[in-house]
């Protein structure tokens, strides 16, 4: 058992993007591949070859396909970077909401999370590899920029050729001079999670018959729910579906929204449907909550979870604030603002809520992909979702949909959609965007009469910085654009600035279009198209998102030509 420095040479498009390095497993494969990401982060974490004597690493992925031999090659890393002590899931899986809580629970100096998300596994799937800091959340900008930096001029990387861990055997071990503990993935998570909510409530509601289906996609969400849900909240067995772990997610997509989870939308329709469905995602920070024939959108999951957060006992003191991801619907402004309380906008992606989060300003984030959070960690948590759910009807004795409808009454319905169009040549979508930011200066003022752009009166609107009001609802026919920017956020805690964060196009009833490049895909770009439009026209609730956003697709196609750009006629997804 020695330390082995071995020559390496950079590889290209090591950057990390919304949340991580994804790449394919076979990218990942080839030698030296993950090993110099990972010599690249621990010496900027610790200095050049530095040694990161005395702390604690946390260390865990979503079990898809190489998760197992790369957090072999990162325990021997580890031990030959000197760290005191890893904290590793047994099995090598951890959840990534419970990478956060042990990374907080247990004083870590940071964790390194093993996943590609929602996208699909298996060995020609994806793989994905992203650090935590000490906070627990997604390491900012600043850090992922200088491991990139790190990783084009990196010569040799350190690592030991000790024997593998018995990754299945709870308890210590040693490897070299590093005690590499084996911990129950769920033990930490759940001790958070039964802290927040009224557990005695949720028991009770389901002794009372009350029946969820819960889908955990084939992915690392399954030993969580199961522990809890079957184990600690008396749902009856096989409440929890599609509960193990499979390296390949069962060769299905395991991203919980109406285009993927379409197994668990069946299953939810009709008189003998269960009372409520849920889903998380590969790595189990995701959630989607459905009523009985009733799907609801992430962006008013938030400002119901919002809306009703006292009645919890984790939030009874009520909330700091909000925050949420600029193309997530305004649906959480709207109530921040009745409850008189902030409400932040930053860009996609997690990491923006952590400094938030850590200065006390926020106690609950989520965005439009399916994510929804608290203080509780410094990730997005689909258990967390789903249990907040469930506490609010044990003790509202309201259904899911009634909560939604309650929110729509009260606030109007923020009718939404995504449309995304996967799989373009990257080159023809940085032209896409590079065409929509060249108009922003001239699109105040334009009317859109369902065909073409035309100039209008001008505007003096000027797009407000972070956490924009809503506007006043106004006629919908009128079509004519407010204002338009490319969003750059401040962070209020820090000042650090992230430009370039997305097209917005607002109309003067305050209706939008966001355009932005997904940045978590592997192959090619991904354009993604938010729309949204305010309804307080209670009569109107009920048309299909698609119809009561057709005006607003029509003119997205105008705005981004996206036909002519891509070759695309529609979307590949819609949620
Ligand atoms: C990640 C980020 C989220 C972001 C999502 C979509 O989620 O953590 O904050 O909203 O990607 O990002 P993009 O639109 O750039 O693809 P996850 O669940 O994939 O880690």
């Amino acid at each position: 058992m020695t330390h082995q420095t071995l020559p390496t040479t950079p590889f290209s498009g090591q950057r990390p993007g919304t949340s991580g390095l994804r790449k394919k497993v076979t990218v990942f494969q080839q030698p030296h591949y993950l090993e110099n990401f990972v010599q690249a982060l621990f010496d900027v974490l610790h200095g050049n070859d530095q040694p990161a004597t005395g702390l604690t690493l946390v260390l865990g992925g979503d079990g898809r396909f190489h998760n197992r031999s790369a957090v072999q090659t990162i325990l021997r890393m580890a031990a030959a970077r000197g760290y005191a002590r890893v904290l590793v899931g047994q099995g090598g899986i951890l959840s990534t909401p419970a990478v956060s809580a042990v990374i907080r629970r247990h004083g870590a100096s940071g964790g390194i999370v093993l996943s590609a998300s929602h996208n699909p596994g298996g060995p020609d799937g994806d793989f994905g590899i992203k650090y935590n800091s000490a906070n627990g959340g997604p390491a900012p900008e600043k850090l992922t920029e200088a491991v990139y930096a790190r990783t084009q001029t990196l010569q040799h990387i350190a690592t030991s050729d000790s024997a593998d861990i018995a990754l299945d055997t709870l308890g210590p071990q040693r490897l070299e001079d590093t005690v590499v503990e084996v911990i129950d993935p769920v033990a930490d998570h759940a001790a958070l999670l039964r802290e927040l909510f009224d557990f005695d409530a949720i028991r009770a509601l389901f002794a009372r018959g009350f029946r969820l289906r819960f889908d955990a996609m084939w992915a690392v969400g399954g030993p969580y729910a199961k522990a809890i849900l079957e184990g600690e909240l008396g749902a009856p067995a096989g409440t929890v579906v599609h509960a193990e772990p499979l390296e390949d997610f069962g060769g299905l997509h395991p991203d919980p929204n109406p285009a993927y989870a379409d197994d668990l939308i069946a299953h939810l329709i009709g008189p003998d449907a269960p009372d409520m469905g849920a889903a998380t995602d590969g790595d189990a920070d995701r959630n989607m909550v459905l009523g009985r024939g009733f799907l609801v959108s992430p962006s008013d999951s938030l400002a119901v979870l919002a809306a009703h957060a006292t009645q919890v006992p984790g939030y009874r003191a009520g909330l700091a604030g909000v925050a949420r991801s600029m193309p997530t619907s305004t649906a959480v402004d709207r109530v921040a603002k009745a409850l008189g309380m902030p409400c932040y906008e930053t860009p996609t992606g997690w990491k923006f809520f952590g400094n938030l989060l850590d200065a006390g300003q926020v106690t609950l984030c989520g965005e439009e992909s399916y994510g929804t959070g608290s203080s509780h960690v410094r990730e997005k948590d689909g258990l967390w979702a789903v249990l907040f759910w469930l506490n609010l009807v044990a003790v509202t004795g309201q259904s899911v949909e009634d909560l939604v409808r309650g929110l729509w009454r009260e606030h109007g319905r923020c009718v939404y959609s995504r449309h995304d169009y996967d799989g373009i040549a990257t080159e023809q979508a940085h032209t896409l965007m590079a065409e929509l930011r060249a108009q922003l200066p001239t699109l105040a003022g334009q009317t859109f009469d369902g065909h073409g752009l035309s100039p209008g009166r001008p505007k003096t609107d000027s797009a407000p910085s972070g956490g924009s009001e809503p506007r006043a609802a106004g006629s919908v026919g009128a079509m004519t654009i407010a204002w338009a920017d490319d969003f750059a956020y401040t962070d209020p805690v820090d000042g650090s600035l992230s430009q370039q964060q997305g097209v917005r196009v607002v109309l003067e009833d305050s209706s939008r279009v966001v355009f932005r490049l997904s940045g978590t895909g592997t192959e090619g770009a991904t354009l993604r198209v938010y729309l949204e439009r305010h309804e307080p026209d209670a009569s109107r609730h009920d048309l299909p998102a698609q119809e009561a956003l057709a005006p607003l697709i029509d003119l997205a196609q105008a705005l981004a030509r996206i036909t002519h750009h891509t070759g695309m006629h529609t979307p590949t997804v819609i949620t």
